[in-house]
């Protein structure tokens, strides 16, 4: 090398990272998420099957004794249940493959109580396999609910015998129907029907599913991959964290430690376990015809899915299937209206905050580089964010607005695989005219943010909105701040409205 390329090379080398030195990205805290917890985060919104002997007999638990040709659907079609649960917007289902009362859905090889001895189809029906080659012909995700309490098999109780052939079984479900996206196991551990109970070994439980299907993420009490919310009403906390303290939380417990952690997580959580909201849209969780007038209304639908998805959990919703194998006319009727709902607050071309103009109080490297500006929050793109320097633990973001609309929803997200990270937020508005000072009215305090937090404001008009994160973990990020108004809004005047606590900046 000749001086003068010597000279030059080194020039560069002081030089060329100067210039073009990329801003680094904010470090991830942890406990952070795996890929598969990622994914079924994004699903956001999964359906839930009910259907077994229960259906036939009018009960919520079977008592295992139920006789094999009690299952008698009539007029069994899964494309039906997927076509719904399509239109609604859900984006996967679990099946009760196997309830309390031992009944498998499938043909299983491992017991004679099952749909093979059933009259259902002359003994050659499968419900997995009719459900799992609807899901893959629409592109619905498939998942299985197993029981391990076992009110029919005589082994139930005596520990590893039992444990071998519910291993047995899993390897059933989790290697004939494609890919599973979710397995569900309850936590109910009553007596079987020689009026023993199990230890079930959890651990060999989930080197199964581990082994065979390694992308689906597994559903307890306490996951490990995501956790029971700590109520079947289908809600989660207004404070709803990620993460979980899961030492002292058992599966099944009568007396969890505390459904409040379950409900709410715990920032100092040492685990990434995210919260799953189950619910039935009927009292029952299996059908019942003296329930057909009580399905839940659009409304209250609409109300359940924004404190489920919109507390940063998935909201599960189950449909008792009908004795003709059917989704009931009622249930569907309902969660279509839900989805009318969904689209006119939150679909295509509602969000007055997208591609408005912003401004940070701080952006990251000093906005030298374009990948952490505060516009990624308004380009509707969830890969994208705007993030601040290392040493920051408050920050505002402001988005001017039209000042036309009236609007009830504000929605904020964080890239949650940088981890969980903003404890306390608040959403203000303003309406200063022309030249004067901005004076702010608090809309909304809250908590946790995480994938996704819809916060309900009093219907506004403002030309300005500013999002102040007022707590936060580590630096704080957000990839998303959405406006909507939902049919309330409309009937929303002015300013005015809202419940003023002034701020001047
Ligand atoms: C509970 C079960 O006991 C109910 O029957 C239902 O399956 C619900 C989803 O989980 O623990």
């Amino acid at each position: 090398m000749t001086f003068l390329n010597l000279t030059v090379a080194l020039l560069m080398s002081v030089t060329q990272p100067m210039l073009h030195r990329p801003v680094t990205p904010p470090e991830p805290i942890a406990p952070l998420p795996h890929a598969r917890q990622l994914a079924w985060k994004e699903l956001e919104w999964t359906g839930f099957i009910h259907f077994g002997p229960n259906t036939f007999t009018d009960k919520e638990w079977g008592h295992g004794d139920e006789p094999e040709d009690a299952f008698q659907p009539t007029a069994l079609d899964a494309r039906q249940w997927v076509k719904v649960m399509k239109e609604a917007g859900m984006r996967g289902v679990v099946l009760t493959a196997k309830h309390h009362d031992g009944y498998c859905n499938w043909p299983t090889k491992l017991s004679t109580h099952s749909v093979a001895s059933s009259p259902w189809k002359a003994g050659n029906g499968d419900v997995l396999r009719e459900l799992s080659d609807a899901c893959r012909e629409s592109g619905l995700k498939f998942g299985v609910y197993l029981s391990p309490w076992d009110r029919n098999n005589p082994k139930y109780g005596s520990g590893e015998e039992y444990n071998e052939y519910f291993r047995q079984q899993l390897r059933e479900v989790l290697s004939n129907y494609g890919p599973i996206f979710e397995v569900w196991f309850d936590g109910a551990c009553g007596e079987g029907p020689n009026g023993k109970r199990q230890v079930y070994d959890f651990p060999s439980f989930r080197a199964v599913v581990r082994e065979l299907q390694p992308n689906a993420v597994m559903f307890s009490d306490v996951g490990p991959d995501i956790r029971w919310v700590g109520n079947e009403q289908g809600w989660a906390g207004e404070t709803c964290w990620s993460m979980l303290k899961a030492e002292g939380h058992g599966i099944g417990d009568d007396r969890p430690p505390s459904t409040k952690s379950l409900n709410e997580g715990d920032i100092d959580g040492e685990s990434w376990i995210p919260a799953e909201c189950d619910v039935s849209i009927r009292p029952g969780w299996f059908y019942h015809a003296h329930e057909d007038d009580k399905v839940k209304t659009p409304a209250q639908l609409f109300d359940l899915l924004e404190r489920s998805v919109g507390h940063n959990a998935n909201f599960h919703l189950n449909f008792p299937v009908d004795r003709r194998g059917l989704i009931h006319e009622n249930d569907a009727a309902a969660v279509l209206g839900l989805r009318r709902l969904i689209d006119a607050a939150y679909g295509d071309g509602t969000d007055l905050a997208r591609g408005r103009a912003t401004t940070a109080s701080n952006v990251r490297g000093a906005g030298k580089d374009e990948s952490f500006a505060s516009a990624c929050i308004v380009d509707g793109d969830a890969a994208t964010y705007w993030a601040t320097d290392d040493d920051k633990r408050v920050a505002k973001i402001e988005i001017t607005l039209d000042g036309t609309k009236p609007f009830d929803r504000v929605v904020l997200a964080e890239p949650t695989w940088l981890g969980q990270r903003v404890a306390r937020f608040r959403i203000q508005a303003a309406s200063p005219a022309d030249g004067s000072e901005r004076v702010w009215r608090t809309l909304a305090e809250g908590t946790t943010i995480g994938h996704k937090r819809i916060v309900r404001v009093v219907p506004t008009t403002a030309t300005h909105l500013r999002v102040e994160l007022l707590e936060s973990r580590a630096c704080p990020c957000l990839s998303g701040v959405s406006v909507h108004a939902t049919a309330g809004a409309t009937a929303a005047q002015t300013d005015q409205t809202a419940q003023p606590s002034q701020t001047k900046p």
